[in-house]
C-alpha cells in the first residue's frame, strides 16, 4: 500500500477511479479507507501462526526470537498453520457446495412441488444423466431429472467410502487412481468438510501431511462435486451458456432508468429478478414514477451467471460493489450470498439505495429483508422489483454521477459452446497445441483483493501470457476485469503472439475466454479432463497451469487446492497465511508434485509469474515430446 494512496494507485480502471474520487469528495468510507485503518495488520495472522481453537488460547508462535514455540496445548507452528489452512479450505468448499445444493433443491422443488423452474436445457440434462450412468432412452424428462437429483443428493449424504458420483462420472481413470493412491478421493461433499472441523478441533490431528490431505479431499469434493453440481444443474435449469456479446463496467447503469443491481453468487433468485424486470406491468409502473424503464444488471458472480446465460450487463467485480452505490443511481442492490461487503448498508445510507437481502443464510442489519422461497420465486422477484421501482422517486438527482466507462465483451464459453465453436470437438485446439501454434492454456480464477491494485494483476498476467501464445480461460472477478478492459473482444487478439492471434482470427474468438462464475471453475476441470482423455495422458502431463492472481476468499483457497489436486501447477498472486510453517510450505509447493502431480507457486509480480508459468508450460511440452 503506497503512502498518499491515490485513486490511480487503487485501480487501473478509469470508471472505478472516478467513483473512488466521488466517494472521497463526499466523505463516503470505502474498502480502501478501511484497509488503511487496519495498518499495520497482524504479522502472526499473516503467517498463519495464531490459534484460537480452544479457550486456553489464543496462542501465538514466535517465528523469530526466543518467544513460545508451542501453543498452550503443545501445538507447533506446523500443526497450527496446517489446521488453519484446512479450515480455510473447509469454508471455501462449504460455500461452493452449499450453493450447489441450493440449485439441486430448486430443481427438486420444481419437479416435486411445482416451483416455477422449468428445465430449460433438456439436452444437457440427458448428457449429465448419461455420464452418471442413468438411462435416458424412451424416458420422460421428469423421470430422468429425478434420477439425476438423487445422484446429487447422494453425494451430499452417502456414508460409504466410495468416491462421490459426480467425481466418479466426470474424472478420468488415471486421475481417480492418483486420488485413490493418495487417499484423497472424496466420499461425501459434506462429510469431508465436517471431518476437517473434527480433525482440527483441539487435540485431534496434529500431522501436517494428514491435515493437508484432508484439505485436498474436501477441495476435490468442491471442484469435482459441489461446484460441478452447481454448474451442471444451473445449466439444466437456466440454460447452458452460449457465446454472445455483452457489456461490462459501472457505465452499464442508466441515468433515466430504475437501476437494480443483483449481487452475490446464486442465480436461483436473480434469474427470476431479470424476468420480473421485463414484466410489462412493472415497466409501466416504472414509467409512472418517471423512469424510462427498468435496468437490471449484475455484480460479482451472480452477475457473471446472468451475463453468460442471458447477456445481462455486469456493473463490476468485487471491488466495485460499493462504487455502484456511490453512483447515486441504484434504486436497489439485491444480495444473496458470498463476497458481499457488510459495509454496503452504510454506503447505501448516503443515498436512497435499498439493500435487499434475500437469502435465509445471509441477513444484513439495516437492510430490507425479502427472503427467498423457491416455491414463490415469481412473486418474490416481482415484490423486489416493485420495491426498487417505488424507490425511484427518492433518487436525489444532484447526487447522481454515472461513469461513462463500459466495454463490450464476448462471453459464454461453456465447454459445450467452446466445442461448438471448434466444430464439435477439441481437436482443432489440441492440434494447435501439438503443432506449437498455441503453446498451452492457463486457467485464471477470480477475486479482487484490496491489497492488490484493482484488476492490475489480472490484466497484466493475461497480457503477458497471451503474448507468449498461451490461451487463457477463466472465471469470476478475472472475467469481469477482462470484460471491462476489452480483452474479451476478438480484435484484442492483435495483442497476442502470432500463433494465438492466427488461431483467434480464424475462429473469431478473443485470446481469453470467459467461462463464467467461480463455481464454473468446474468447467475448466471438465475441459482439462477431456483434453487428457483425447491425448491419452494425465491432466498433470498437459501443458496447462492455473492462477489465482488476486486471490482473496477462502473459496479461492479451495479452488487452488482442487486445481493442484487435479494435477495443475497453480500460481497465487497473493500470499496465503501459511508462511509460518516451512513444512506446510514445502508440502504445498514441492511434495504435492509427487503426490498429485500439481503444486502451488506464490509470486506477487504478475510479469515474473507469467515467465514462470510459460517456462512450466514449455517444460510440459518437452516432456510430451511436442
Ligand atoms: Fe492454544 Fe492449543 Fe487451544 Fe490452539 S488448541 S488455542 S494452540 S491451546
Ligand atoms: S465473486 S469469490 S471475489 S471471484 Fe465470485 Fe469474485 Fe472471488 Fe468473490
Amino acid at each position: 500500500m503506497p503512502k498518499n494512496w491515490k485513486p490511480e494507485d487503487k485501480s487501473i480502471d478509469q470508471a472505478t477511479q472516478e467513483m473512488i474520487k466521488k466517494a472521497e469528495k463526499e466523505n463516503i468510507e470505502t474498502i480502501w479507507d478501511r484497509l488503511e485503518a487496519q495498518q499495520p495488520q497482524c504479522g502472526y495472522g499473516q503467517l498463519g501462526i495464531c490459534c484460537k481453537n480452544c479457550f486456553q488460547g489464543p496462542c501465538r508462535i514466535d517465528p523469530f526470537g526466543d518467544g513460545p514455540k508451542k501453543g498452550v496445548c503443545g501445538a507447533t507452528a506446523d500443526t497450527i498453520v496446517a489446521r488453519n489452512l484446512a479450515r480455510m479450505i473447509a469454508a471455501g468448499a462449504a460455500a461452493h457446495s452449499d450453493h450447489g445444493r441450493h440449485v439441486v433443491i430448486a430443481m427438486y422443488e420444481a419437479i416435486e412441488h411445482g416451483a416455477p423452474y422449468p428445465i430449460k436445457d433438456e439436452k444437457k440434462l440427458k448428457s449429465v444423466a448419461k455420464k452418471l450412468g442413468i438411462a435416458v432412452d424412451n424416458r420422460e424428462i421428469k423421470e430422468i431429472a429425478k434420477d439425476v437429483i438423487k445422484k446429487a443428493f447422494e453425494d451430499f449424504g452417502k456414508q460409504d467410502d466410495s468416491i462421490i458420483n459426480f467425481a466418479d462420472a466426470y474424472a478420468n481413470d488415471k486421475r481417480k487412481q492418483t486420488w485413490k493412491d493418495a487417499g484423497v478421493a472424496p466420499r461425501n461433499i459434506d462429510r469431508e468438510v465436517v471431518e476437517i472441523m473434527h480433525r482440527t478441533t483441539m487435540g485431534v490431528d496434529h500431522d501436517t501431511v494428514s491435515l493437508i490431505a484432508q484439505g485436498i479431499k474436501a477441495s476435490l469434493g468442491d471442484g469435482w462435486g459441489g461446484s460441478l453440481i452447481a454448474t451442471e444443474f444451473q445449466d439444466i435449469l437456466f440454460g447452458t451458456p452460449q457465446i454472445g456479446k455483452r457489456e461490462a463496467n459501472l457505465g452499464v447503469l442508466k441515468e433515466d432508468y430504475v437501476n437494480i443491481v443483483v449481487h452475490g453468487h446464486e442465480p436461483v433468485l436473480s434469474e427470476k429478478i431479470i424476468e420480473a424486470a421485463q414484466d410489462p406491468e412493472l415497466i409501466e409502473l416504472a414509467k409512472k414514477y418517471g423512469a424510462k424503464g427498468i435496468n437490471a444488471v449484475g455484480m460479482c458472480c451472480t452477475g457473471l451467471e446472468l451475463l453468460v446465460r442471458h447477456g445481462t450487463p455486469i456493473a463490476g467485480n468485487y471491488l466495485q460493489q460499493e462504487l455502484a452505490i456511490v453512483t447515486g443511481a441504484v434504486e436497489a442492490m439485491v444480495v444473496d450470498v458470498q463476497c458481499i461487503m457488510p459495509s454496503l448498508v452504510d454506503v447505501a445510507r448516503c443515498f436512497h439505495t435499498k439493500i435487499i437481502d434475500t437469502s435465509s443464510l445471509a441477513t444484513f442489519p439495516g437492510a430490507t429483508h425479502i427472503k427467498f422461497d423457491e416455491r414463490k420465486a415469481d412473486e418474490i422477484a416481482k415484490e423486489i422489483v416493485r420495491t426498487a421501482v417505488e424507490n425511484f422517486s427518492n433518487r436525489e438527482k444532484n447526487k447522481v454521477q454515472i461513469p461513462k466507462g463500459k466495454s463490450e465483451a464476448i462471453g459464454g464459453f461453456s465447454v459445450e459452446a467452446t466445442l461448438e465453436a471448434l466444430g464439435g470437438s477439441l481437436q482443432p485446439l489440441e492440434d494447435a497445441i501439438k503443432s506449437g501454434t498455441i503453446r498451452g492454456i492457463v486457467g485464471i480464477v477470480g477475486c479482487n483483493n484490496v491489497k492488490v491494485k484493482h484488476n492490475y494483476n489480472h490484466i497484466t498476467l493475461t497480457n503477458e501470457l497471451i503474448k507468449n501464445d498461451i490461451l487463457i480461460i477463466g472465471t469470476g472477478c478475472w472475467a469481469t476485469a477482462c470484460a471491462e478492459y476489452g480483452i474479451f473482444l476478438p480484435e484484442y487478439a492483435k495483442n497476442a503472439g502470432d500463433g494465438l492471434r492466427t488461431i483467434c482470427e480464424s475462429l473469431g474468438i478473443p485470446p481469453a475466454l470467459n467461462m463464467g462464475s467461480c463455481v464454473d471453475c468446474s468447467r475448466m476441470l471438465v475441459l482439462a479432463d477431456l483434453m487428457a482423455r483425447d491425448l491419452g495422458v494425465d491432466i498433470s502431463d498437459l501443458p496447462l497451469a492455473g492462477s489465482a492472481t488476486e486471490a482473496m476468499t477462502e473459496k479461492a483457497v479451495s479452488i487452488g487446492t482442487y486445481f493442484v489436486a487435479s494435477g495443475i501447477f497453480t500460481h497465487l498472486g497473493t500470499t496465503p497465511p501459511v508462511l509460518g510453517s516451512q513444512e506446510v510450505v514445502k508440502v504445498l509447493t514441492e511434495n504435492a508434485f509427487d503426490i498429485v502431480g500439481g503444486a502451488f507457486y506464490v509470486e506477487p509480480d504478475p510479469v515474473k509469474a507469467a515467465k514462470t508459468l510459460t517456462e512450466y508450460i514449455e517444460k510440459k511440452r518437452k516432456a510430451l515430446g511436442i
